[in-house]
């Protein structure tokens, strides 16, 4: 059994759009909840954040983005950006709770009693130095990966979540000492719309960039066939001492805002493998950050069934919280994604 740290803290809650919005900490409460009444708590220790400094925020924002967002905290009108992260009342505050839970995490691999660390308050993937953007205000991502380099020489990221993480890519991207692969629905006019395979990382970081955009429909099989294709020869390749999975839920079949069409069975596929990598690359140095997950249900129950995995509580009681079923991908599909594959093989030189 590995010595698994779950970081929570009520506090997330206050991380809270107006109602209309698809942004909602019920996917937290709902993960918090499957977990107790499985007593998964009792294999998981719950650790407490508390809020990081400035100077530590300012490794990847720069003082007049936190100026300005303090601003817009006290303030609580408008957007942050352009229309997709409303500004409240202590969105500051709110932010930077969720964003420590992220740096807590770190904290307590480095301090070596537990080697792997959840924080489903995390995965702000679309921070940028200077904005907000997709309902991100800091990027704990970049963050976590920057403080993680004092501590390691090379660090993966995976970022699952359907979206792609183009904070984490542009605050990290002349950076060799992090890995930075990302699956995401690539599609004309869907957002952020970067992402191509073509976007690899420059000057030094040349090559530390894997984007690896999937088409709408692309199912658990045409997942995992990237998957195993890409991820696990290029993380094999690097050898990371630490990973960090950013796990957002809305790569789900279920999601309203992406359309990948992943299943349960896919979600866990995926985190196994990356779990397995930790143990064998990374001393079981292993990460999980939430993200995105606009299914709530899907959203509370993929992440459950994560956390069980990581943590190796190996019980029949995570089983019905399963999709009754696997997802594939049409044929079309399937051959759109052998030529993606085929073309970043190319790319990263890998075969
Ligand atoms: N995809 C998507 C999507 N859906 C929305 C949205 C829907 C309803 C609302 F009331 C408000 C917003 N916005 C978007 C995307 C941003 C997605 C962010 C995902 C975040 C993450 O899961 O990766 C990590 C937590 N934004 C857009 O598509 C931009 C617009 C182009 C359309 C929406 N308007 C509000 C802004 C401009
Ligand atoms: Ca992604
Ligand atoms: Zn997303």
């Amino acid at each position: 059994m590995h010595k698994t740290a779950f970081i929570w803290t009520d506090e997330y809650y206050n991380y809270s759009f107006p109602d209309y919005h698809p942004f909602k900490s019920l996917r937290e409460s709902m993960t918090k909840r499957l977990l107790e009444e499985r007593s998964a708590f009792h294999f998981i220790t719950l650790i407490e954040p508390k809020p990081i400094s400035e100077e530590v925020l300012q490794l990847v924002h720069s003082k007049e983005y936190i100026e300005f967002v303090k601003y817009k905290s006290k303030e609580g009108q408008g957007y942050l950006d352009d229309g997709d992260t409303p500004a409240f009342k202590g969105i500051y505050e709110a932010a930077l709770i969720r964003i420590s839970g992220s740096v807590k995490a770190l904290e307590l691999i480095k301090g070596g009693e537990f080697n792997h660390a959840i924080n489903i308050g995390g995965g702000f993937h679309h921070a940028k130095r200077n904005r907000a953007a997709g309902f991100c205000v800091f990027n704990d991502v970049a963050l976590v990966a920057k403080l993680g380099e004092n501590s390691f020489s090379k660090i993966a990221i995976v970022d699952i979540d359907g979206h792609h993480a183009d904070g984490t890519q542009e605050l990290l991207i002349d950076d060799d000492k992090v890995l930075k692969i990302s699956l995401h629905m690539f599609h004309p006019n869907f957002f952020p719309g970067s992402g191509d395979v073509n976007e690899i990382g420059v000057g030094k970081g040349e090559g530390y960039t894997i984007n690896i955009p999937l088409p709408p429909g692309t199912g658990d099989d045409g997942y995992l066939l990237a998957f195993d294709e890409i991820v696990i020869p290029v993380i094999e390749r690097y050898k990371p001492e630490l990973i960090i999975l950013i796990t957002g839920g809305d790569s789900h079949f279920n999601d309203p805002l992406v359309e990948l069409k992943l299943s349960t069975h896919g979600y866990l596929d995926v985190v196994a493998k990356v779990h397995h990598l930790a143990h064998k690359y990374s001393s079981g140095r292993l990460i999980m950050l939430g993200g995105g997950g606009y299914n709530y249900d899907a959203t509370a129950r993929i992440w459950t069934i994560s956390i069980a995995e990581i943590a190796g509580i190996y019980d029949l009681e995570y089983e019905t919280l399963h999709d009754p079923f696997s997802t594939k991908s049409s044929k079309f599909v399937m051959e759109k994604i052998r030529s993606t594959i085929d073309r970043i093989k190319k790319i990263h030189s890998l075969n």
